[in-house]
């Protein structure tokens, strides 16, 4: 079956046939394209759910547009949709960068409730604003309210020029057990050596100073580029994280990348639980992690790293780790990219059960798959289950040549209604000036037990 809806192709892969069940479930329904306003403004390069900021049960939807070196004078712009019942084009809140050039909306995340007022609040990366100094960079916060303004409630700052404070965010979850929720930030050239340090902040303890700064060992490391707060992997009632570094290097062979996975708690160890590294020379392990909920049906919290060099020839590879009381370094499943320099894996996320048999199932990035057009990318769905296997059970693919249809992908929940969600996909057309300016779509999809 293939739906084409305003030029997209959806395509559900009937299996189900063989087993002569309904395709009712499952099915990813086109809800409407969103648009940036400027060419280079990279309106869609990170996207990301705002939780629910104005307290009616829907969550929100952030998009980013932190702009480009082809534009010096633009700070940046962040696209706020609130959640509700109808599709509507036009963003309800439009927030800005104060400086040129700072990349405001590098990174965007819902930080859950960190004041303590019952309203979800979000952060807002800058990672070259240079109040601190050249390019120390900064994170923006907005708390939520029925009454949401434009201006920035708190601001954190970096320790140092140059050291991209605010390039990666992830929060909403409580890492220590206090009740509130917790928040990371990234800065990839941070630390002494340059290697790049990541700070937790612990906003039931202090909101403007972190509790824990975890640094990078070598130069170039980027530890840091990415930070992910994984969900209750060993189900021990704290929530655990990762920090990924992809330009890691190790025996001489460069950039294989690593993560470090670390587990929460009362208090929380600067030694990681778990670390894994890449083995090819550029495969970049670690550019991308995310928590994936419970994909296996067991009571522990799985999560995907990604490699989006990885394969023989650059397909793209995406682990699939099941949570534990014990983890291995050995992923129980591997999907592979289809086509050679797809770069699957160079996002990836939860996107709860899609399918309706209670076990969540996962989507994973590939913007420069050419199934449908060159380079117009794709995203996979794998479901989930006690027994995975490695073939992808639907997917959708860019419309138009180099739409680079999955580099940000997310959902965000109950967006079109309680239990509605809203699966968002980026087509930000980057690398590209005749594209203009980037999009957006969302698929509403019913989300299952
Ligand atoms: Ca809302
Ligand atoms: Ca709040
Ligand atoms: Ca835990
Ligand atoms: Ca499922």
């Amino acid at each position: 079956m293939i739906n084409r809806n305003k030029g997209i192709y959806v395509v559900i892969i009937l299996i189900s046939l063989l087993f002569n069940v309904s395709v009712a479930w499952g099915d990813l329904n086109f809800a409407g394209e969103l648009r940036g306003e400027y060419n280079q403004d990279r309106y869609g390069t990170v996207i990301s759910s705002g939780g629910d900021i104005n307290g009616d049960g829907y969550e929100e939807l952030l998009i980013g547009a932190p702009g480009s070196f082809e534009m010096p004078d633009f700070a940046g712009k962040v696209f706020i949709y609130l959640g509700g019942k109808k599709f509507r084009a036009k963003p309800d809140i439009v927030l800005s960068g104060k400086e040129p050039g700072e990349s405001f909306g590098c990174a965007l995340t819902s930080l859950g409730d960190i004041n303590n007022d019952g309203y979800g609040d979000i952060a807002v990366g800058a990672h070259k604003n240079s109040d601190g100094g050249p390019e120390t960079g900064m994170v923006y916060i907005y708390f939520g309210g029925t009454a949401f303004d434009t201006i920035p409630d708190l601001t954190l700052e970096g320790d140092r020029p140059y050291e991209w404070f605010g390039i990666s965010l992830d929060g909403g979850a409580d890492l220590n057990g206090d009740g509130t929720s917790d928040f990371i930030i990234g800065a990839s050239y941070g630390g002494d050596q340059g290697a790049g340090c990541v700070y937790l902040y612990l906003p039931g303890i202090d909101i403007t100073k972190p509790a824990l700064i975890l640094n990078g060992e070598s130069a170039g490391d980027c530890y840091g580029n990415k930070v992910a707060i994984l969900g209750d992997i060993n189900n021990d009632g704290f929530t655990d994280f990762g920090v990924g570094l992809f330009h890691y290097s190790h025996d001489g062979i460069n950039n294989i990348g690593r993560v470090d996975i670390f587990k929460g708690g009362n208090i929380i160890s600067k030694d990681p639980w778990l670390t894994l590294k890449g083995k090819q020379k550029d495969e970049w392990l670690g550019f991308s992690l995310s928590g994936v909920g419970n994909v296996s049906g067991d009571e522990y919290a799985d999560f995907v790293v990604g490699i989006p060099h990885g394969g023989k020839n650059e397909e793209g590879v995406a682990l699939f780790y099941q949570g534990g009381q014990v983890l291995r370094e050995t992923p129980n499943v591997s999907f592979t990219g289809t086509l050679q320099k797809d770069l699957m894996g160079y996002s990836i996320a939860r996107v709860w059960d899609i399918n309706g048999d209670g076990f969540e199932d996962i989507a994973v990035g590939s913007p420069f798959n050419s199934t449908g057009s060159f380079k117009a990318g794709r995203v996979n769905f794998y479901y989930g289950g006690p027994a995975m296997d490695t073939q992808s059970d639907m997917h959708i693919v860019g419309d138009r040549k180099n739409a680079r249809c999955g580099y940000s992908i997310t959902t965000v929940r109950s967006f079109f209604g309680k239990g509605i969600n809203a699966f968002v996909v980026s087509l930000p057309g980057i690398n590209n000036s005749e594209e203009g300016p980037g999009r957006v779509f969302l698929y509403s999809i019913m989300e299952g037990k």
